[in-house]
């Protein structure tokens, strides 16, 4: 049977071989015609965010040309894309999502 010692050494060697999963960083670009408020609903549906930290990032988008949603592994971030990007061609608004590795 294995002591105390050696399996704390097994697990700490385990341990140090798992690497965090990649992120993938979730913006949205500015356009000229994707209303104000409807990007507002967007950050609110699909990113959690309450109504004063979307109007902050929809104005930082609308002003600087893009902006961070969030930070997620690659599936995830992947899925976020394709359900903002529906639900904008649902409203027929041009707004683009894209996904970047941090
Ligand atoms: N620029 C748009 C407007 O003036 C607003 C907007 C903000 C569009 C953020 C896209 O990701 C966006 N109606």
């Amino acid at each position: 049977m294995a002591t105390r010692k050696q399996d704390e050494f097994l697990l700490e060697a385990e341990r140090s071989k798992v690497k965090p999963p990649p992120m993938y960083k979730v913006m949205l670009l500015n356009d000229d015609f994707t209303p104000m408020d409807f990007v507002i609903v967007v950050l609110q549906k699909f990113f959690s965010k309450d109504r004063e930290q979307a109007t902050r990032i929809m104005l930082k988008v609308h002003k600087e040309g893009m902006g961070v949603c969030g930070t997620y592994p690659k599936d995830l971030a992947a899925t976020k894309v394709e359900q903002v990007v529906a639900f904008a061609r649902q409203h027929q608004h041009p707004l683009a999502c894209v996904m970047e590795e941090n």
